[in-house]
């Protein structure tokens, strides 16, 4: 091997990804993904820790409860600022969502994205051996590749991007958008979430880095030949309608009320999801109907993150004020039109919320997929189904064109769209419900992750 591993095994999967997936059974839909592969080929899950320590370390270290082989390492304070606060979710997640107005440009953060990178390659290259394929996840991760080429790492290495791809002119914003494709260039495979962004990466490899477009969408740069594709993330459908069935029943009390249609939004709180958008319609839509008040209520789970970041702190307060203001306007003693609900919520929970609702308003200003989008379609009960109303924004929206489609800055027309989804018909649900329902079928979790360790070879 490069490293000290001892004897080459066949083509394990090395899974990358910033954060381990955490605890002793780790959850969630990449987990699930990639489990089995990880499993089969005696592959390793590598990432931080989540822990911050003094010193950095320079050796990955095992996690050694749980189901698969994981390896971490721990951030320093100043890198878990300057990295992961600083470059990745104030430069990069901002850029990649087309918010060029809050980009946070500063030397410090660019330095220490790339350090952290260079160091997490040096702890690698002693852990991976020739054969190994190594499948790198998320917009913290992009340089990995070249650094470990720079140590002599030859492995086919894949790299998935969860959010969006932005357009030359969007990533000429980064002063160093010319590293970014050069990053790229280094994997074998640049999956992206939809044909969009798969289309945005290739003009920009070519536009700004000079690089040319071969067919196939492979791409030539310098020495380097990667191929950029799109490989739509998806879920576990049949699960998550299992799950739903059995938890609509035991949802708390008073959640489902006779005589009152129910709207839900899941979201993160963060400033990409079009959260201020939504209430605003969902005001509209109120103040034309007043047929509907007290029969109508959204409930909006939107638990923090990244908290502590300026552009967080600002969309809690102004989706706080929003939904204030409309329940203002609109309730009375026995009505509140908006719950704005500030936590995490079940996982069960979820599941049972999305089967008793009636609309789910999925109305990202820019997203790479969106699974809640997914998760509320699985959800439904195919005999009653809900209807699912989604951003053209959303990297799902290429797969779920039965959807009741709407642009989120259109704030009339989403009022609009309210309306239309309360007033559909049971067998133009249906039809809608059945196609998307078809979509998720075929195109499952299992479908995105051997699509994309297909193409890695
Ligand atoms: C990124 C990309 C891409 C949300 N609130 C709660 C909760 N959630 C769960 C949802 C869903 C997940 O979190 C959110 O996934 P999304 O896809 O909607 O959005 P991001 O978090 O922005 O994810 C996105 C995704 O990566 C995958 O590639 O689709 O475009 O931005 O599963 O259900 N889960 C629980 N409680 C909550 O309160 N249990």
């Amino acid at each position: 091997g490069y490293g000290r591993e001892g004897r080459a095994r066949m083509g394990r999967l090395i899974c990358i990804s910033n954060r381990i997936p955490s605890g002793p059974n780790p959850s969630g839909g990449l987990v699930v993904a990639l489990h089995d592969t990880i499993k089969e080929t005696g592959g390793i899950w590598i990432g931080t820790s989540g822990e911050i320590v003094d010193t950095p370390d320079n050796t990955l270290h095992e996690i050694t409860d749980g189901p698969f082989r994981r390896m971490a390492f721990d951030l320093t304070e100043a890198e878990q600022e300057n990295y992961y606060f600083g470059f990745s979710n104030q430069v990069l997640w901002p850029l990649f969502h087309g918010r060029t107005d809050l980009l946070e440009i500063h030397a410090e953060y660019l330095d220490s994205y790339k350090e952290v990178n260079r160091r997490f390659a040096k702890m690698l290259i002693e852990v991976i051996e020739p054969e190994d394929r190594i499948w790198v996840h998320d917009y913290h991760l992009i340089p990995l590749a070249l650094y470990l080429r720079q140590l002599g790492a030859k492995n086919r290495m894949g790299f998935f991007l969860h959010t969006p791809f932005p357009n030359p002119i969007t990533l000429h914003a980064l002063p160093n958008a010319e590293d970014v494709c050069e990053w790229l260039a280094n994997y074998e495979v640049v999956g992206m979430q939809s044909e969009r962004d798969a289309r945005a990466a290739i003009a920009c490899l070519t536009e700004i880095a000079g690089a040319q477009e071969l067919a196939g969408g492979f791409v030539q740069l310098g020495e380097r030949q990667c191929r950029v594709a799109a490989f739509p993330i998806a879920i576990d459908a049949q699960e998550f309608r299992h799950l739903a069935e059995e938890q609509i029943d035991r949802l708390p009390a008073g959640v489902i009320k006779p005589d009152r249609q129910l709207i839900i939004g899941v979201d993160r709180l963060d400033y990409t999801k079009g959260v201020p958008q939504r209430f605003k319609a969902f005001g509209e839509f109120l103040s034309r109907h007043e047929e509907w008040h007290r029969h109508v209520s959204l409930i909006q789970i939107s638990p923090p993150t990244r908290e502590g970041v300026e552009a967080y702190d600002n969309i809690r307060e102004e989706t706080e004020h929003l939904s204030g203001q409309v329940n203002g306007q609109f309730a009375d003693i026995q009505w509140a039109p908006i719950r704005f609900i500030n936590r995490p919520v079940p996982r069960e929970t979820l599941a049972g919320l999305y089967r008793a609702a009636q609309i789910a308003l999925v109305t990202p200003l820019m997203d790479g997929m969106n699974l809640v989008a997914k998760e509320f379609v699985a959800a439904q009960n195919p005999e009653d189904p809900g209807v699912l109303i989604l951003s053209q924004f959303a990297g799902a929206a290429e797969q779920m064109d039965d959807a009741l489609i709407v642009n989120p800055h259109d704030i009339e027309q989403m009022a609009t769209a309210i309306m239309t989804a309360l007033a559909m018909p049971l067998q133009d649900r249906r039809r809608r419900h059945e196609a998307l329902m078809d979509v998720l079928l075929t195109k499952d979790v299992s479908w995105w992750s051997k699509g994309f360790l297909t193409a890695l070879g």
